[in-house]
């Protein structure tokens, strides 16, 4: 999407190269970043200084392509691959991006020719693809908000969760693509961006997302959302998606489930957005998804990439899941880049 005048990607792809945006200097300041070695891809995205399901992946399978560049040993390639999948546990995308880079090397060098041009091919395709998703996400997902508009002059006023936006998913987003396809197509539509506590994803990317591209957005506490759910303030409720097992249950960011409980009590269509990479077949239910547990720090401590500061009471313990997973009941409908879709 759109920075500073220039079209950007979150993870930018290109044989031996790799540029991302920072999202830990967000929304402070707009950088992006040259990662050279698989380690550091590794390290970018246990740290978060990329994060969201897709773009997780994307920068995984740049990262598996250095590992081949790397290493001609098969055990050491091997081993920085497994450091890849490792680096976060509940997004599949990780474990997808990978894997599409390691077997096109592997089909290259089983075929004679060359594994790392073979490898480098794939990354690029792979964040190709995602970014693609993204743009038919937002295409279908547009014209079904559109259609359920009763009032063509009053703005579409959709309720997110964390950033499912173009920094999640290389470019367009999976929760925010039809918000800026409906932009784009010069139609008005308001967001209602959950804080998302305790790392403000909401707060800090995906209001600093909607007002570069010029969508309205109000920025609500995670607990005002069933408020302003109740008060018929919104027509859609979308998120993305950090894995979506067989019979649909998904995990997505710590605060998804209650925010489904309380659209199915107001009545209000829930949705969840994301590319197929986000799909598990393996994962029978939603308990086959191992969910992340995260520092303590993150909760007690506020920073404004500055300066750093403890606001709970020193001594208390802490737990801090990152994700949740709402079961397939609560939602109203899947979308995928071929529209939407339900689970058999
Ligand atoms: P897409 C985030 O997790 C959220 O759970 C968000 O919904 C998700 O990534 C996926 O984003 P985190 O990486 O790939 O901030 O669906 O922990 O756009």
């Amino acid at each position: 999407m759109e920075v500073d005048g220039r079209q950007r990607r979150a993870v930018e792809v290109a044989v031996g190269e790799v540029t991302v945006l920072d999202q830990l200097a967000l929304p402070f300041a707009t950088r992006f970043v040259a990662l050279t070695e698989a380690s550091q891809c590794r390290a970018a995205i246990s740290d978060m200084l990329v994060r969201g399901a897709g773009s997780i992946g994307a920068l995984a399978a740049a990262g598996a392509a250095f590992a081949w560049q790397e290493h001609v040993s098969e055990a050491a390639r091997d081993s920085a691959l497994a450091e890849l999948r490792a680096a976060r546990p509940t997004a599949i995308d990780l474990a997808h991006g990978v894997a599409a880079v390691d077997r096109a090397a592997r089909q290259a060098e089983a075929t004679g020719t060359d594994p790392i041009v073979a490898a480098w091919s794939a990354a690029i395709d792979h964040a190709d693809a995602i970014a693609a998703a993204g743009e038919a996400i937002g295409r279908h997902g547009s014209a079904w908000l559109r259609a359920q508009q009763t009032d063509p002059a009053a703005p579409i006023q959709v309720l997110t969760h964390c950033n499912a936006g173009w920094p999640a998913l290389v470019d367009w987003g999976s929760a925010t693509a039809p918000m800026h396809r409906l932009h784009l197509d010069g139609h008005a539509v308001h967001v209602w961006v959950d804080e998302t506590r305790p790392r403000g994803q909401g707060a800090r990317i995906t209001a600093w997302e909607l007002a570069t591209a010029g969508i309205a957005h109000t920025i609500i506490p995670d607990g005002a959302a069933a408020t302003v759910l109740s008060n018929g303030q919104v027509d859609a409720v979308i998120v993305g998606a950090d894995r979506i097992a067989a019979n649909g249950d998904t995990a997505n960011k710590l605060g998804t489930f209650p925010l489904a409980l309380a659209a199915q009590h107001t009545d209000i269509p829930f949705i969840v957005a994301a590319p197929h990479s986000t799909w598990d077949p393996s994962a029978a239910t939603g308990a086959d998804i191992p969910i992340e547990t995260r520092p303590a720090a993150e909760v007690t401590v506020v920073s404004d990439g500055q300066q750093r500061a403890r606001w709970t009471h020193p001594g208390s313990p802490v737990h801090n899941p990152a994700f949740d997973v709402t079961p397939a009941a609560l939602i109203t409908a899947w979308w995928s880049p071929d529209g939407p879709w339900t689970p058999s």
